[in-house]
């Protein structure tokens, strides 16, 4: 009795045994089948064929990769012919991030659809890191210029004395980059240079960018060949008035010009844009010339040319401190018929302290625009906008009082 009693033990404990080991072996089977997408693993190949057990505390040893990162979204550029246009771009080496940022936003915006090149342009030498940089961020061809001398620097025609003067009495009466050399270069240049470098002769259509702007809406047509459909040689996106104590003789020089080149005025000019007494003097109104687009063979005609040479051989480039902004106002107005310049109400824009925001919730929405209304800048007292409107007896857009 007590030989079975014993062996009826044997087989409790053997069975007792085999259930604990079966619980053991069935947990952990439910261990190794738990879901693992929360951890992070690599992404490189097993060439084992298991899956490699991530450590989560081996964060330095081997980091995890972020996924994808060969694969790009598809290009999606608009088919068709291109413009002969290029984008144009005057900065320094020192300009290249706030460069960067306009290209940023002019590709993602606009130009990755339509792939125009880009014209850097330089009174120096462009480093190897502005053009490496450059090149990688533009989805078109990129060209860089270096300006010539004779471009950039001082005609014999001035005398440099009353030129150093006049940059000290700015400097005294605190006018913005009143005693800058370089910044009146770069105006000069500007009005009057820039269409005719090499590198710009070869283009019909420009569109300036300067660094640190900004675009808030998609552009989803080529502008330039809009331009082109519509007869369109000059445009705009802000519009303000002129600081006056920069210009204090420039209406006199453009009247004067006026006066010996009668040929050269269009007959359906924009007068009243220009002036309040039929040319008397003048309203300080122009077109902000950080942003343009435009026709380069207006720029490199007779009329154009003769035009910036007579404001050049009066000296307010450097006896004043006159902008390419006015130059280029006045040149429009004058010499181009009224429905020859275009204000790109759809181009949403931003060079400090501006911003063109389109006017027209249904069009910001449709576009994917991110300009915050309340600062568009257009329907400002400050503003030469509204005037534009008026002179070409244009309606303003729909709604423009209420997002004043
Ligand atoms: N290469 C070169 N480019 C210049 C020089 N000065 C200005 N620029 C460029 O000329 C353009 C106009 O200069 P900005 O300094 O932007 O002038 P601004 O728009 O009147 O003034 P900000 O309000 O400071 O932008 C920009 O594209 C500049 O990068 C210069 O000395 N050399
Ligand atoms: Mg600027």
């Amino acid at each position: 009795m007590a030989g079975t009693q014993r062996y009826l033990r044997y087989i409790v404990f053997a069975l007792i045994c085999l259930i604990l080991l079966f619980f053991i072996s069935s947990s952990s089977t439910v261990q190794t089948s738990w879901p693992t997408a929360n951890v992070p693993q690599t992404t490189e190949p097993d060439t084992k064929g298991a899956v490699p057990k991530p450590d989560p505390l081996a964060t330095d040893s081997n980091p995890p990769k972020t996924p994808n990162v060969d694969k790009e979204l598809p290009p999606a550029i608009v088919p068709g012919d291109r413009m002969n246009a290029t984008f144009v771009t005057l900065a320094r080496n020192s300009d290249l991030w706030e460069i960067a940022k306009s290209i940023r936003h002019v590709e993602d915006r606009f130009n990755r659809k339509f792939n125009y090149d880009w014209v850097f342009l330089n009174d120096d030498d462009f480093n190897d890191e502005f053009k490496k940089v450059t090149t990688a961020l533009v989805s078109g061809r990129t060209r860089y210029g270096k300006i010539p001398k004779e471009h950039w620097s001082f005609p014999d025609f001035i005398d440099q004395d009353k030129a150093a003067k006049v940059r000290e009495e700015m400097k005294e009466k605190k006018i913005i980059y009143g005693d800058s050399v370089s910044y009146r270069h770069m105006c000069r240049y500007e009005s009057g240079f820039f269409f005719r470098h090499p590198l710009m002769l070869e283009y019909e259509w420009y569109w300036r960018v300067e660094p640190s702007i900004e675009l808030y809406c998609d552009i989803n047509y080529d502008t330039f060949k809009w331009m082109a459909e519509n007869k369109k040689k000059y445009s705009f996106v802000l519009s303000l008035y002129e600081y006056v104590e920069t210009i204090p003789t420039l209406w006199e020089a453009a009247k004067n010009f006026s006066a010996h080149h009668p040929e050269h005025i269009a007959k359906d000019n924009s007068m009243k844009f220009l002036s309040d007494d039929d040319g008397k003097t003048y309203t300080n109104c122009h077109f902000w010339s950080n942003f343009e687009i435009g026709n380069l063979n207006w720029l490199r005609s007779k009329a154009y040319v003769d035009f910036f040479e007579s404001l050049d051989h009066a000296g307010g480039f450097f006896y004043e401190r006159w902008g390419d902004a006015p130059v280029h106002s006045i040149a429009a107005g004058l010499m181009l018929n009224k429905d020859e310049i275009h204000f790109f109400n759809d181009i949403a824009y931003y060079h400090v302290p501006f911003t063109h925001c389109p006017t027209g919730e249904q069009y910001r929405l449709d576009h994917k625009c991110h300009c915050n209304p309340k600062e568009n800048f257009d329907w400002n007292g400050y503003s030469c906008t509204a005037r534009f409107y008026e002179t070409n007896g244009m309606q303003k857009p729909e709604g423009y009082d209420k997002e004043k």
